[in-house]
């Protein structure tokens, strides 16, 4: 084994650690839809159903699961019940390819003359401030130069949040005082990272303006400044789900998707839950790509989400 033969073990070894909570609850929750039978019956399929929506996976995505499981059985007239976890590896996974949005395969980014422009958003407390930290350890790990901007100017403490991260990764942070014009702070950001040749540019926003028409015009207005500086900023649009929260994250990215044009997803807080059967259902029902997901608090802890190998990992 090469040393990214090793490098990806460990990877896959944390991504298992990560998910055990989830993976206990729903192995020991497929033992008893399976208890007394060897092959997979209307029975066990009502049991398996019950076993998906407990775990979080969402009912619209359950009964394509489940839709999926039954042509199965039909086509293959006998399917055993030992079987069962390595085909509902196999449907789920496929399942979520017909998305067809490509995985990320690494913390690289498209080569761009101006800075790459990252922005951040979600409600207080999902884990923007931690995962834009972890982030920018990864591109900074990846050899790209990072700037960070604080733009979730409500509260004093927020800023020094980031300014943790920012000394914890080694990278410039922007900042202004608390209460000053977020958009301001991202301007500020921007034409500092653009004068330095910074690399990809993170901006933290604040969550509190959530359903309000307030947001919408906030994160408008920060877009709208920051394409002075960078006429196609921001590339992309973040939004952060706290995963621990299950349906509730399902809630929020609906209602956060009608309102700002986000771009990619990130579910933090998978550790210590087991509703982690939650990105399952969000991967497959929102168009937007699940990019990173969030496996515990230190600056390791975020890893790109790979569709097979965390379904693998799910029901191993
Ligand atoms: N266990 C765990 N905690 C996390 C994760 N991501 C963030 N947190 C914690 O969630 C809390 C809120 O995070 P923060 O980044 O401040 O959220 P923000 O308000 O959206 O910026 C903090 O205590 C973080 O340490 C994760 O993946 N796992
Ligand atoms: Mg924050």
């Amino acid at each position: 084994m090469g040393l990214f033969g090793l490098f990806s073990k460990a990877k896959k070894e944390s991504l298992d650690q990560g998910l055990s909570k989830t993976k206990e609850s729903v192995f020991q929750k497929l033992s008893r839809a399976v208890v007394g039978k060897s092959k997979v019956d209307d029975e066990v399929l009502d049991n398996l159903e019950e076993v998906l929506i407990t775990s979080d996976v969402g009912v619209d995505t359950t009964l394509k699961i489940i839709r999926r499981i039954e042509e199965r059985v039909d086509r293959d007239k006998y399917l055993g019940v030992d079987e069962l976890n390595s085909i509902l590896k196999e449907e789920i996974a496929a399942l979520l390819e017909e998305n067809n949005t490509e995985d990320v395969t690494d913390f690289d980014l498209p080569k761009s003359e101006n800075p790459y422009v990252l922005m951040v958003v979600g409600v207080n407390g999902v884990g923007k401030t931690t995962t834009i930290g972890k982030l920018a350890y990864n591109f900074k790990q990846a050899g790209k130069k990072v700037v960070l901007g604080a733009a979730d100017t409500f509260r004093a403490a927020a800023i020094d949040q980031l300014e943790v991260w920012a000394k914890r990764v080694d990278v410039p942070i922007i900042r202004q005082n608390m209460g000053s014009d977020p958009a301001s702070v991202a301007f500020d950001t921007l034409k500092s990272a653009k004068a330095s040749g910074a690399d990809v540019v993170i901006i933290d926003t604040a969550g509190r303006l959530h359903n309000k028409v307030n947001l919408m015009s906030e994160l408008s207005k920060i877009k709208k400044v920051m394409q002075k500086v960078v006429p196609d900023a921001p590339h992309e649009v973040l939004l952060v789900l706290d995963g621990s929260t299950g349906q509730n994250a399902f809630e929020q990215a609906k209602q956060f998707t009608k309102t700002t044009e986000v771009t990619s997803l990130a579910l933090t807080k998978l550790d210590g839950t087991a509703k982690g059967g939650v990105v399952i259902g969000i991967s497959d029902q929102f168009k937007i790509p699940v990019k990173y997901i969030g496996i515990g608090e230190k600056i390791e802890d975020l890893q790109i989400f790979r569709r097979a190998e965390f379904v693998d990992s799910l029901f191993s």
